[in-house]
C-alpha cells in the first residue's frame, strides 16, 4: 500500500457514522392518533361474550366510531359507547403490533404504553387498559404484568395523560392494546387519542 492515509480516513468514517446501536433507544412500536382513517377503524376488533368482530360491527351492547367531538389531537378520536345493561367484559383492541425477538441474552425488554383518556358516566375502575401478550404462534401467554387492567381508568369529562409500562415475557412477539368496560351500567362513553406504545431495551445477560 503506497499511501495508507486514505483508507485510514475511510476507517474513522466508518467508525464514527456507525449509529447507536437501536437497542439502547426505545422503538416505537405502535402509535394510533385516529387521524385519516376511513369511518370503520381498519384493524381494531372487539370482543364481548367469546364473540368477537371489527370493533365498528359491534351496534349493541356497546359500538364504536371516530368522533370529532373534542378530541385530544387533530380531528378525531376513538369513541366507545357502552349503550345497554351487559355483563362481563367488553373489549376493543388495537391491530397486532409485532415485538422483534429480543437480542441474544437480552433480558427484561419493557413496552411503555402511553395514552389519553376522557369519559363520561364511568364508575371508579369499571374501565381500564390491558395489553395481551401472544407468542409467535399468536397464541396467547397472558396479559403485562399479570395485570386485567394494567391502567385502570377513572371518570374524567377532561383528557388525562395514561403511562404505565411492563415487561415482556421473554416468548413474546406480538401484543395487542386493548380498552376493556367491565361497568354493567350504562350509558358510559370513553373516548381515547394519540395512543403511543415503545419497546425499551433490555439489560443484556452477563
Ligand atoms: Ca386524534
Amino acid at each position: 500500500m503506497k499511501n495508507p492515509l486514505p483508507a485510514l480516513a475511510i476507517l474513522f468514517s466508518l467508525v464514527l457514522a456507525t449509529p447507536t446501536p437501536a437497542s439502547e433507544n426505545p422503538v416505537l412500536l405502535a402509535k394510533y392518533d385516529f387521524e385519516n382513517l376511513p369511518a370503520w377503524v381498519p384493524n381494531w376488533g372487539a370482543g364481548f361474550q367469546n364473540s368477537y368482530k371489527p370493533a365498528t360491527g359491534w351496534k349493541t351492547p356497546f359500538k364504536v366510531s371516530l368522533c370529532p367531538e373534542n378530541p385530544h389531537s387533530g380531528d378525531h378520536a376513538l369513541r366507545i359507547d357502552l349503550l345497554e345493561l351487559a355483563d362481563g367484559e367488553k373489549i376493543v383492541h388495537s391491530p397486532s403490533i409485532q415485538i422483534d425477538p429480543p437480542a441474544e441474552g437480552s433480558l427484561g425488554r419493557k413496552v411503555a404504553i402511553r395514552l389519553f383518556v376522557r369519559t363520561s358516566d364511568l364508575e371508579e375502575g369499571q374501565a381500564g387498559i390491558r395489553i395481551l401478550e401472544r407468542d409467535e404462534k399468536g397464541a396467547s401467554i397472558g396479559l403485562l404484568q399479570g395485570e386485567k387492567s394494567i391502567l385502570p381508568l377513572s371518570d374524567s369529562p377532561e383528557w388525562v395523560e395514561l403511562n404505565a409500562e411492563g415487561v415482556l415475557h421473554s416468548a413474546t412477539r406480538s401484543i395487542s392494546f386493548m380498552v376493556v368496560l367491565y361497568q354493567a351500567t350504562a350509558p358510559v362513553t370513553v373516548w381515547i387519542d394519540d395512543v403511543s406504545i415503545e419497546l425499551e431495551p433490555g439489560t443484556p445477560a452477563l
